[in-house]
């Protein structure tokens, strides 16, 4: 797996680890995997930091909704933050879609305590109820955080044609094939899954430094818990 990285993807990688957002050494995951990197998108929380990262997701969103091929991320109307992180990342992208590439959407969210007072319901933001809706995520490695959104926005009457991430990890999901091949089964269609970076990318990076512990830890990990297909 060669690949050389957009300016915006490089520049994506240099500020995290600058922010402390992006770390190598190990770290055991949600899933119980123990990994030798991690991504903390909680810490890209400074206005530059947020304007380069969500100009890199809607660069990513408004390339995919251009491209030709059929099958592919179709137009949405609403772009919906997950909670916490999800939240903030999806509003200043909103944002950026409409001043950066004309393409205007709504913007909800949810809440992760159910309310029983006032507007009540656990989502926030313009109704999904028969609205096309792509997911903005943080990171996702077997896809259960992503599943749990599907789900929430389906039983609203959404329907979900797509998930845009800062960072796919690239790992096997819980049926024990790609997270992301997984996915795109749930969403009809191929290229529905879209991300910023890849795990891929991170060792080429690495390579590109010359950081050769770190490439053969990420190496053995890829070997254990990464896509084989
Ligand atoms: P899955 O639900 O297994 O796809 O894991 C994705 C979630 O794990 C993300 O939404 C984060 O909450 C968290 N996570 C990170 O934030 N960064 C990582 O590098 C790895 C994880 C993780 O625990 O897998």
């Amino acid at each position: 797996t060669t690949t050389t990285l957009e300016s915006y993807q490089s520049q994506l990688v240099n500020d995290s680890l600058t922010a402390g957002a992006l770390k190598f050494g190990s770290f055991t995951l949600k899933s119980g995997r123990v990994s030798p990197y991690f991504f903390n998108a909680g810490l890209i929380s400074t206005g530059p930091l947020l304007n380069s990262l969500c100009t890199a997701y809607a660069h990513t969103i408004a390339k995919a909704l251009s491209s030709p091929r059929p099958r592919q991320l179709p137009k949405f109307d609403v772009l919906f933050g997950p909670a916490y992180k999800g939240i903030s990342l999806a509003a200043v992208t909103a944002v950026l879609l409409h001043t950066q590439h004309q393409i205007n959407v709504g913007f909800a969210y949810d809440r992760k305590e159910a309310k029983d007072h006032g507007e009540g319901g656990r989502l926030v933001g313009v109704s999904v109820a028969g609205q096309r809706v792509l997911i903005l995520d943080d990171v996702m490695t077997a896809g259960t955080a992503v599943r749990g959104a599907i789900e929430m926005i389906r039983q609203a009457g959404g329907e979900v044609v797509g998930v845009v991430l800062a960072l796919d990890r690239e790992e096997i999901g819980q049926e024990g094939r790609s997270a992301v091949k997984e996915l795109e089964v749930e969403l009809h269609g191929e290229g529905r899954v879209m991300a910023i970076l890849r795990m891929r990318d991170l060792i080429a990076w690495l390579k590109d430094k010359g950081r050769h512990e770190d490439i053969e830890r990420m190496q053995e990990y890829w070997e254990q818990f990464g896509v084989k297909e």
